[in-house]
């Protein structure tokens, strides 16, 4: 049976696409789910994603993979560098956790330097664009054994 991987995006990621393309690039984020999508049906992966600009409805979000998703591919946007509390959901999901970041955090502000879900996360892909989401996805189909070839 298809492993299942939930993709979860955190605050303003619903506007990718639409500002700051120089950063974010073009590509919205629902081109990003049916790349997701597309790339998850050639690796027999089924993928469920969401977007909340409020951190308890990631918390809930992550709470409800337990026991549902076989892995979890988050971009927490800003809460990346100031959430206990989805560091702690985290810590309380049994699979894999692949973080990403569209930019690369580390050339950017210090404030971004730090992120609270790298404590809890298996891999961690900033500065590869949208592409960083497809390269989680591989890593999974491999660690979930499934297709990555
Ligand atoms: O590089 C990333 O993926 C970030 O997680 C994006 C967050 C930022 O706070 C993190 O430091 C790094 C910001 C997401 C906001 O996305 C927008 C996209 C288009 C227009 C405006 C915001």
């Amino acid at each position: 049976m298809a492993a299942t991987v939930h993709i979860l995006n955190g605050p303003n990621l619903n506007l990718l696409g639409q500002r700051e393309p120089d950063i974010y690039g073009h590509e919205t984020l629902d081109d990003v789910v049916r790349r997701c999508e597309a790339l998850a049906l050639e690796l027999d992966l089924t993928v469920i994603a969401m977007q909340s600009n409020h951190e308890g409805a990631l918390v809930d979000a992550i709470q409800s993979a337990r026991g549902v998703a076989d892995a979890i591919v988050i971009n927490p946007a800003a809460y990346t560098h100031t959430s206990v509390a989805i560091l702690d959901a985290l810590n309380a999901f049994d699979g894999p956790v692949i973080e990403v970041h569209l930019s690369n955090i580390h050339k950017r502000e210090a404030f971004r330097h730090h992120s609270f879900v790298s404590a809890r996360a298996d891999a961690v892909i900033a500065g590869c664009g949208v592409q960083g989401y497809e390269l989680a996805l591989i890593r999974l189909s491999r660690l979930l054994g499934g297709r990555d070839d």
